[in-house]
């Protein structure tokens, strides 16, 4: 898989971190990480990637970006302004290969990292659907060696769906890390989600239902995603995904359905470079994605 061309600078801009790496061959070199600025949007958060960047001018020849929210033609909008607060349709392509003087590609953030475990992670060859839990809840699917977007960047946003009704909270809304700050701070225990993690493990009973409920909610959603898709496996991942305990948690919800039915949960191989891998592939070789590597 290595070559010797030159690297890609991959980015993987998140809601609150984005990560910078030069990614060669599905291997990445030299990585950092900043906070994704809070405040001066889009703008501001490309200006943050390109200063960070800096160092590394000349030693790419082209860029890849995987961000949260929808992406479609280059554009870029958010379905959940509290993740992030994208303008609808910012030109995203356009304004990073601006900043950055190469060509640039563009992907939604769990679509890429769904690439990233496809080619070099826990579902090599797979039939696969990963799944991120964190702030929010993403998906990418790769079904017969392509990556599926839709045409509208929409394909795989479990977040959004709907259990009970068209106007009911969805299970981002429900089950999300964003979701679960919340509710703990509502049950008096403000904090991050290591502290709630913390405290469920210390068996306090108020952590351990916030948990327990999210992870009932999120395994309904993927017994669905199972029905829906019959993939060979679900990989997830994500901050909350990925924290000690919740993939068994996902499992133990699971474990009763009937064979068919119950999804083979794997835990993403590639941890948070999942989404840096996977856009500077799919970027590097758009003929990757033909469902010929299969
Ligand atoms: C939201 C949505 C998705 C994203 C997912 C996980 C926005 C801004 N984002 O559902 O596109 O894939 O969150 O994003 O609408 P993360 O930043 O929590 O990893």
């Amino acid at each position: 898989m290595k070559d010797t061309a030159t690297p890609v600078l991959a980015i993987d801009l998140g809601g609150t971190k984005t990560l910078l790496g030069l990614v060669n061959g599905g291997t990445c070199g030299q990585a950092v990480r900043i906070a994704t600025p809070g405040a001066g949007g889009p703008s501001a958060w490309l200006d943050a990637v390109a200063e960070a960047a800096g160092p590394w001018r000349g030693a790419y020849a082209r860029a890849a970006i995987a961000v949260t929210g929808l992406v479609a033609q280059g554009r870029w909008w958010a379905l959940n302004p509290d993740v992030l607060p994208v303008p609808a349709g910012f030109p995203l392509v356009d304004e990073l290969a601006a900043r950055l003087g190469v060509p640039v590609c563009a992907l939604n953030d769990a679509q890429a990292a769904a690439w990233g475990e496809y080619r070099f992670g826990a579902g090599q060859g797979c039939d696969l659907v990963f799944v991120t839990v964190s702030t929010g809840i993403g998906a990418g699917i790769v079904l017969g060696g392509r990556l599926l977007t839709g045409h509208r960047g929409l394909a795989g946003h479990i977040g959004q769906f709907r259990a009970e009704a068209v106007d009911a909270p969805w299970l981002e809304h429900l089950a999300a890390g964003g979701a679960l700050t919340r509710d703990a701070i509502a049950a008096g225990h403000a904090g991050d989600g290591q502290k709630l993690f913390a405290a469920a493990a210390d068996g306090d009973a108020w952590a351990e239902h916030l948990l327990s409920r999210a992870a009932r909610r999120i395994a309904a959603a993927l017994a669905s995603v199972q029905a829906l898709l019959d993939p060979d496996c679900i990989v997830v991942g994500g901050g909350v995904g990925l924290a000690p305990g919740f993939l068994a948690r996902l499992r133990g919800e699971l474990a009763g359905l009937p064979d068919p039915l119950r999804p083979d949960l794997r835990e993403a191989a590639l941890g948070a470079r999942a989404g840096l891998l996977g856009v500077a592939d799919f970027g590097e070789h758009p003929q990757a994605n033909t469902g010929e590597t299969r």
